[in-house]
């Protein structure tokens, strides 16, 4: 079956069944603007595009694998720095985006548009070919780009459709980024696919969500922290069938006013770029606060030790989270030596998450390994990138991130930097120009010297007490 088989659904066969904003379009229209996309990347092993929250971007997305081509996500903010990265190592020819503002850049432009249509046709492609190059940070260096097949992707969303009871009756909402697999995969091809139709609201906002009457709704914590602090939102949301969190931990007591407020004990689920989305709680089932659910269909989970020993299924162990399943990624191109680092010579993805699952399956995250992957808003953001680009400055002498807790994003980037005649609101501008926006420190705490031990590595645990 092909990725987007639900885009033939009779269901989809209305004007606006594919929102984004204040464009919509049927699935017959995204398919003909789809085809010429399509007829323009035909022999194209990659394309680039510039995934702005709009129908162009879906329009783009749809006609490249139609085409035949991987697609690499571009964030519409990217700095100079990490967009020729993400275009070069991708290997993308071709840039897709809205006619609007025709870029300077490396690679042709194939402009997308809502007026221009070709014939559809589709190219042959196989299960194993690559659908999307998703980039994403490490703890240091440039992001690595996550390959994901159709299987993969297709296999996720099934398993997703499967627990969430997700049927062409729906109608999804949200507004996340169209450049993770959480807005772009789950929330875009996701309804492709099951053919349900879609309403992307530009961006996520609680009054957006309250107005476009959905049945489900998607959304990072902050966003439904940012509901549950909006009564007359929430409780718009009462009549929704499903509301489902992800991206990062929701935390309690954002669960408990929801629950109060819309009636919704939300569905919390948990995956990350290179696994896809690989436990959740089920729409038939419990929602337990301060978990994340059980294994999704054919999905295998494991906590093990330092030295990878397995650990009991008692709720208690805590241990570093193995998945393993149809819907992991290939690998990181370019990048066997991360590959191989990152997965077990028999399929387990090592997450860098701590949990521990208990004996009805039940799992639960505690942390992560590293305190060099940070969790702002839902976006995840290497601490080492961060380092560079303040280091880049020539005022800079040292630089160390790391997350700290914040009430609306969860945690926020915080720099301490040792530094000579620079304020904070320049620093963090100068970082703005090189990275996105959301890669941005909060806050710069100057210091005179960062806490080293003897082997002069800096002692992050050390920072946050500063
Ligand atoms: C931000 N601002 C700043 C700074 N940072 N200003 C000065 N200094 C800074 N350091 C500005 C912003 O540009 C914005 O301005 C305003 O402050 C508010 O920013 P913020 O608090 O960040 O809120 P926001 O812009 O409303 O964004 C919150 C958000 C966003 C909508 C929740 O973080 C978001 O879209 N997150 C989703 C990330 C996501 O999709 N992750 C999925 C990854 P202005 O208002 O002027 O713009 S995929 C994944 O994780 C897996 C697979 C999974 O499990 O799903
Ligand atoms: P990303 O690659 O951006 O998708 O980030 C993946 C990471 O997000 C995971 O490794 C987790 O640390 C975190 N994450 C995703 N979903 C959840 C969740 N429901 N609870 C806690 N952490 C989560």
């Amino acid at each position: 079956m092909h990725l987007l088989a639900g885009l033939s659904r009779p269901e989809l066969d209305v004007p606006d069944a594919i929102r984004v904003g204040p464009d919509a379009i049927s699935a017959e229209r995204l398919l003909a603007c789809a085809a010429a996309v399509a007829a323009d990347v035909r022999g194209a092993k990659a394309v680039a595009v510039h995934a702005t929250a709009s129908l162009p971007t879906v329009v783009a997305v749809v006609g490249a694998l139609l085409g035949g081509a991987a697609v690499v996500p571009l964030p519409p903010d990217s700095g100079p720095a990490e967009a020729d990265h993400i275009l070069a190592d991708s290997g993308a020819t071709l840039l897709l985006r809205g006619a609007a503002e025709p870029p300077p850049g490396p690679l042709p432009v194939i402009p997308v548009s809502l007026s221009r249509t070709g014939t559809p046709a589709s190219a042959a492609v196989t299960p194993e070919d690559p659908a999307l190059i998703m980039y994403t940070s490490g703890t240091t260096g440039a992001p690595k780009g996550v390959v994901l097949s159709h299987a993969a992707v297709a296999a996720d969303l099934d398993a997703l459709a499967d627990a969430w009871a997700w049927t062409p009756d729906d109608v999804l909402v949200h507004g996340l980024p169209l450049f993770h697999v959480h807005g772009l995969i789950l929330g875009v091809l996701g309804a492709l696919r099951v053919g349900s139709r879609l309403h992307h609201t530009g961006r996520p906002r609680p009054d957006a969500y309250a107005a476009a009457g959905g049945t489900l709704y998607f959304g990072v914590p902050t966003v439904w922290s940012r509901v549950s602090a909006e009564p007359a939102a929430a409780s718009a949301l009462a009549r929704a069938r499903l509301l489902v969190s992800g991206s990062a931990a929701l935390p309690v007591p954002v669960f408990d006013r929801l629950a109060a407020l819309t009636g919704h004990r939300l569905v919390e689920r948990y995956g990350m770029t290179e696994t896809l989305i690989t436990v959740s709680s089920r729409a038939d089932g419990e929602r337990r606060p301060g978990h994340v659910g059980v294994p999704v269909a054919g999905v295998q989970t494991r906590v093990v030790d330092d030295e990878g020993r397995e650990l009991p299924h008692d709720g208690a162990s805590i241990g570093e989270l193995w998945v393993r399943g149809p819907m992991l990624f290939d690998g990181y191109l370019n990048r066997p030596d991360a590959t191989a680092a990152a997965r077990t010579a028999d399929g387990w993805m090592r997450t860098g998450d701590i949990a521990a699952i208990g004996p009805d399956g039940w799992h639960r995250i505690v942390g992560r390994r590293s305190t060099d992957l940070i969790k702002s808003g839902g976006y995840r953001i290497g601490a080492g990138e961060v380092e560079d680009a303040l280091l880049a400055h020539p005022a800079v002498r040292e630089a160390a991130v790391i997350g700290t807790p914040h009430d609306d994003l969860g945690e926020q980037i915080t720099a301490y930097v040792v530094a000579d005649g620079i304020g904070e609101p320049d620093l963090i501008d100068f970082v703005a120009r090189t990275l996105s926006a959301h890669k941005r420190p909060r806050e710069i705490r100057f210091v005179p010297e960062l806490p080293r031990n003897a082997m002069g590595k800096v002692q992050k645990t050390l920072l946050g007490r500063r």
